[in-house]
């Protein structure tokens, strides 16, 4: 059995004695320590004065892990890594930004890349971005992926599918199913995410491409952009969806008003759906998405415009629009997202976890009845730009950062 090299060993024991402020770096270089009575993870001075809407919406106490686990460097030979997901037989399937995808085993070892994807806009947040196996994947070998598709001079969120070839060497028949129009020439905010409900039907997340102009598009229910989407696996809009009837609205559309979701996920325990999307300066959030519902974006939000200037109205909570589960000011700069619901380390049991990129950490929540109780801040030590996170078949986490790292968590 391959056994992975002391020297590449880190982060050895990670017992947090304490949540370490200097670490949870942030971009506020003039932020100042809060009062000491605080007994959350953050400690830095927020953007805004904004209230939040209900106790416990941020800046939750802070929880501390128990059971000793580490955090194992197995690679860091990755190009760009994007998103990260466990096949049946425990391998991992990864995407990278440039348009291949690779596998690695959970020793480390990493294939070569896998080709036959259609051409991917890698230009600033563009790129290969998530990918999910068809539940029939055992049988079938069918993949589906979002990524940065090309319009004539603009771009645009599109969903593919293919074969993933039994050498594994490249995906056969790539077919385009579903794009996220209006195309738009930007390369920021494409979101994006992608799984499988128990239904059968695809849901996956777009951004609202981030320039003023575009951003409206995020409260129209004409347009692709700033949404959650549910497709059949052919690319059509699912059955069931919340504006099948509804004219001038699309029925591929699931939820709105979002503004960057790249963390998307099943719960296990209960089947709810939960996302994270950017905010913009301040007011990153954790939204549990019920379908039909309005998520904000532009109208409401806890942060502010990279400027400093205030959003719109300014106003955080509107009639007709769902409040974020969690809310983060500073940001955190969320990413993937995954349940915990491995046994190994039992007081993760049912935790969400989010990959953070400039906060370069991974932050665990502990979810109670559908509110956050909880929060802890994890591998702040590492540095590293966390890009997605996902639960292994060993009962582990793996994680990936943009540095071409991937990264075993797991019980020590
Ligand atoms: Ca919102």
């Amino acid at each position: 059995m391959y056994k992975i090299p002391s020297s590449i060993v880190v982060g050895l024991a990670i017992f947090f004695a304490s949540c370490n402020n200097a670490a949870s770096s942030n971009e506020n270089a003039d932020s100042v320590t809060a009062p000491a009575t605080d007994t959350s993870v953050e400690k830095n001075k927020p953007n805004t004065d904004y209230k939040p809407a209900f106790a416990g919406q941020t800046r939750i106490k802070a929880v501390k892990t128990q059971t000793p686990y580490e955090a194992k460097l197995l690679s860091s030979d990755l190009k760009q890594p994007w998103a990260v997901i466990s096949l049946p037989d425990g391998r991992l399937l990864i995407t990278e930004k440039e348009g291949t995808m690779r596998i690695a085993t959970t020793a480390g070892t990493l294939s070569g890349p896998i080709t036959g994807l259609p051409p991917v806009d890698s230009d600033g947040q563009g790129g290969l971005l998530d990918v999910a196996l068809d539940p029939a994947f055992t049988t079938n070998r069918m993949i589906y992926w979002t990524y940065s598709g090309i319009v004539g001079n603009k771009n645009l969120t599109a969903v593919a599918k293919g074969k993933l070839a039994a050498d594994e060497k490249k995906v056969e028949n790539a077919t385009v199913i579903y794009q996220a129009t209006p195309p738009f020439k930007s390369d920021l905010h494409y979101g994006s995410r992608i799984l499988f409900d128990k239904t059968g039907n695809i849901i996956f997340s777009t951004g609202e491409r981030s320039s003023k102009e575009s951003r409206p598009e995020a409260q129209f229910l004409n347009s692709a952009l700033g949404k959650i989407i549910r497709i059949t696996p052919d690319g059509k809009p699912a059955p069931g969806n919340p504006f099948a009837g509804v004219d001038s609205a699309r029925p591929e559309l699931y939820s709105y008003g979002h503004r960057n979701v790249q963390g998307l996920t099943i719960q296990p325990s209960t089947g709810d759906l939960w996302e994270v999307e950017f905010g913009p300066k301040g007011g990153d959030e954790l939204n549990r998405i019920v379908p039909g519902k309005n998520y904000g974006w532009p109208t409401i939000t806890y942060g502010l415009e990279y400027s400093g200037d205030k959003i719109g109205d300014a106003i955080q909570q509107k009639a007709g629009m769902e409040q974020p589960v969690y809310y983060w000011d500073p940001v955190i700069s969320p990413s993937g997202i995954t349940f915990y619901n491995g046994d190994s380390i039992p007081e993760w049991k049912d935790n969400l976890f989010i990959s953070g990129l400039s906060s370069n950490q991974i932050t665990r929540l502990v979810i109670k009845d559908a509110k956050v109780v909880g929060e802890e801040r994890l591998l702040t030590s590492e540095k590293k730009r966390f890009r997605d996170v996902t639960e292994g078949n060993d009962g582990a986490l793996y994680a990936v950062t943009d540095d071409g790292s991937l990264y075993r968590i797991g019980k020590k």
